[in-house]
């Protein structure tokens, strides 16, 4: 499928998504969430693939949701249609890695989006903020529960209520992102993070993955139970031999994914 306001490109087993509305610091409108949610599931459909980055352009990962497109919208539209809810649904389940690289603005849905991988790489030039306040809203896409998990109370209610904007290093401190990094560096950054996932083993990527996730949903002690479980299933697999064999014999592992 050709794509009008995101672009897929790939680099061995990582895929780039690229947001491409420039002119509208990507706002997300109903077409780019529908496309971003396409590629996703073919993404994760693909067996080649192993890990995917989700960035923007230099000046905006996305500046939130598109507001021309919604000024009008009312509440049973919203409610009938879910606007939304099925395509950014399809970044959330998305079961394999996936980076934000984000440069510039990541605004309102922009910000939401970036919360919903797994993790964020910034550009010394990233701005976050939750500014929907001062469009007579609020977050809708989970800004303020991300956020909340992501920093803590002082600075979610700070950022919501306010609606200011948190610069990169600000937002390493708070712990929102994992690395900030020089503009010219970011993409170069994150495809070779990417590339260290994608060299993993790719069901054990992806059951890491779920395992951290599932700490959101659960007790410590539900966490704890459901991670031993998982790192026991893990002795199935060829790949914990491979990894175990490789150490000992002193040699890279050779991981077939299975
Ligand atoms: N929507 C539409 N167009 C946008 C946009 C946005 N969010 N952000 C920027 N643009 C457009 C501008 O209108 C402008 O277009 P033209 O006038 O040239 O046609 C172009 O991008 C360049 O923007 P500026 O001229 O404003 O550029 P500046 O560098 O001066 O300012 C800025 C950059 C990022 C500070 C500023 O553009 C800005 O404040 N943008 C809005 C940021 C914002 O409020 N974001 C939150 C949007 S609300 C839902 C769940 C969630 C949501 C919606 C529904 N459901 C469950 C139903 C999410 C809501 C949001 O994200």
């Amino acid at each position: 499928m050709a794509y009008d306001d995101i672009e897929l490109t790939r680099d061995g087993a990582v895929a780039i998504i690229q947001m491409d509305r420039p002119k509208a610091l990507n706002a997300l409108n109903l077409n780019m969430m529908k496309e971003l949610a396409d590629a996703l599931s073919k993404l994760e459909a693909d067996d080649s693939v192993s890990c995917v980055i989700l960035t923007g352009n230099e000046k905006a990962f996305a500046a939130g949701a598109d507001i021309k497109d919604m000024a009008e919208d009312d509440y049973l539209g919203l409610y009938k249609n879910d606007r939304f809810e099925e395509n950014h649904m399809a970044t959330e389940r998305f079961r394999k890695p996936i980076i934000a690289a984000v440069a510039g603005y990541a605004l309102g849905g922009g910000c939401e989006v970036a919360m919903m991988c797994d993790f964020i790489i910034a550009a010394d030039n990233a701005k976050f903020g939750q500014p929907e306040i001062n469009l007579g809203v609020m977050p809708g896409m989970g800004g303020t529960q991300r956020m909340l998990r992501a920093v803590g109370k002082a600075k979610t209610m700070d950022l919501c209520l306010t609606g200011r904007m948190m610069d990169a290093d600000e937002a390493e401190r708070a712990g929102l992102v994992s690395r900030v990094v020089p503009l010219d560096k970011l993409m170069e950054t994150a495809k070779e993070a990417a590339a260290k996932i994608a060299s993993q083993s790719q069901p054990i990527a992806m059951m890491t993955k779920e395992t951290v996730e599932a700490g959101f949903e659960m007790s410590l002690a539900q966490g704890i139970r459901y991670e031993r479980r998982l790192f026991q299933s893990m002795f199935t697999t060829h790949d914990q031999k491979e990894g175990m064999a490789a150490f000992i014999e002193k040699r890279k592992p050779h991981f077939k994914n299975r």
